[in-house]
């Protein structure tokens, strides 16, 4: 059986991630998929309380602290992640190291000092980029709760996202209607598996 596919949502914030996601894991599984969502940061954990106590402005930590405790938090899932990929488990995740990077170089730390702590972890097959200008996301419910809620990070995580894109990502315009977005995803999603079923490639490419 092949490996499943390491799916993966970035976006700045607002743009509609959750939403996609969610629906594209139903769908998948709808359609005889094994698929499974996750997301990062994943505030269930201990680790991810201490990243929900900072996002929400209760407690205050370093930058490099909490740049650190992202990562941790994506590593302590690694290896049940890829017992899922072995498995046969497509992943689709909302969020990932590219915005561990993002945020933190946004912040102006040294972007290749991000990368570091995620060197090693599964990289992704696909990733699709929501992508929304921070003026539209501004007004969307709920934008401007928590730490990083604010145009001119948002513009700057946007810039960052743009500079880690290679051929594995798609850029999808996140203003459109939510079925349409959803539709566009589902189609690629479905492609990039139908390749993979045809000629399966291992789990290779590590986060460098
Ligand atoms: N975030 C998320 C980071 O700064 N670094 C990371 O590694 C990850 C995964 O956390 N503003 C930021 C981006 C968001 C915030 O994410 C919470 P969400 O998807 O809104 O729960
Ligand atoms: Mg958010």
């Amino acid at each position: 059986m092949a490996r499943g596919l390491l799916i993966v949502f970035e976006g700045c914030d607002r743009s509609g991630k959750t939403t996609q996601s969610t629906r594209l894991v139903q769908a998948l599984n709808g359609a005889g998929v094994a698929a499974k969502l996750l997301k990062f940061p994943d505030r269930t954990t201990a680790i991810g309380t201490m990243i929900d106590g900072y996002l929400q402005q209760k407690t205050r930590l370093s930058d490099q602290a909490i740049h650190l405790l992202f990562s941790a938090n994506r590593w302590e899932a690694m290896d049940q992640m890829r017992a899922d990929l072995e498995s046969g488990t497509t992943l689709v995740v909302d969020r990932y190291a590219f915005s561990g990077v993002a945020f933190s170089a946004a912040k102006k730390m040294d972007p290749r000092w991000c990368r570091a702590p995620d060197v090693g972890l599964a990289m992704p097959d696909r990733v699709f980029f929501l992508d929304i200008h921070p003026d539209d996301a501004a007004k969307r419910a709920g934008f401007g709760g928590e730490i990083y809620e604010r145009r001119e990070m948002q513009i700057e995580v946007r810039a960052q996202f743009s500079s880690m894109m290679d051929k594995s990502w798609s850029v999808v315009d996140a203003l459109q209607d939510a079925d349409e977005i959803h539709g566009q995803i589902l189609a690629l999603a479905n492609e990039a598996l139908e390749r993979h079923r045809a000629d399966p490639a291992p789990i290779g490419r590590l986060w460098t």
